[in-house]
């Protein structure tokens, strides 16, 4: 659930939409004080499952909601804007990713101070280097400036579990777990993390903690 500037909180979740014979993202648009001003109400288009919401609320007091859906190739992510009473236009959503192929998981958007909003997930880069964490900023009109981009700077490893926050010196810190398994064969755990410039592509290295080591997958 994301609170905008004026107190209203939008809930957003998945069920199971027996009409359309599969999920769909649900929200429901609370006043402060607990009031519902709208739904619950269908977010999602399409025909598709749709699952895994994620909200953040713009600094115009407006919401932006994405979650995981088809996009031809798998799994993608889907975004959508919502006005601060919560209608929105279908016809307005728009893709997240740019590269489609594989599945697209997990998606955390988050609003920037500037009016823009970041969105961070789980999805393939090449087919070589397995799961990496992928952002890709976007403007207050909904529009990407830029292509996404990869977080994770380690190659040959699998990353998941993303998590970001913006920090309050304009910056955002991405969070997520890497696995990669050595030459001899353990499996080898980080939580690794990565501060980035505020809307721009990274600008730091990524470091890591040693999390678990674990047992030989031979
Ligand atoms: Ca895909
Ligand atoms: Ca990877």
């Amino acid at each position: 659930m994301a609170v905008n500037k004026d107190g209203s909180l939008l809930q957003v979740w998945s069920v199971w939409d027996p009409a359309l014979n599969a999920d769909v993202i649900m929200g429901q648009l609370l006043a402060f004080d607990g009031e519902v001003i709208r739904g619950p109400y269908v977010i999602s288009s399409g025909w598709a499952n749709a699952q895994d919401p994620s909200v953040a609320a713009l600094e115009d007091g407006r919401f932006v909601v994405t979650y995981t859906t088809s996009d031809g190739s798998g799994t993608g992510i889907q975004g959508q804007i919502l006005a601060a009473n919560g209608h929105y236009n279908p016809l307005t959503s728009f893709s997240v990713n740019d590269l489609k192929s594989g599945n697209q998981t997990g998606s955390e958007v988050i609003a920037r101070p500037g009016g823009g909003f970041s969105v961070f997930w789980d999805g393939y880069g090449s087919t070589s280097d397995r799961i990496d964490i992928k952002g890709r900023d976007f403007g207050s009109d909904g529009s990407a400036s830029l292509p996404e981009y990869r977080v994770n700077t380690q190659t040959g490893s699998s990353e998941g579990n993303s998590t970001a926050t913006y920090l309050t010196n304009g910056r955002m810190v991405i969070a997520w777990s890497s696995s990669s398994t050595r030459a001899e064969g353990e499996v080898y755990n980080y939580l690794k993390f990565r501060i980035l410039g505020g809307g721009a592509i990274p600008s730091t290295p990524s470091r890591s903690f040693p999390s678990t080591r674990g047992a030989s997958t031979s």
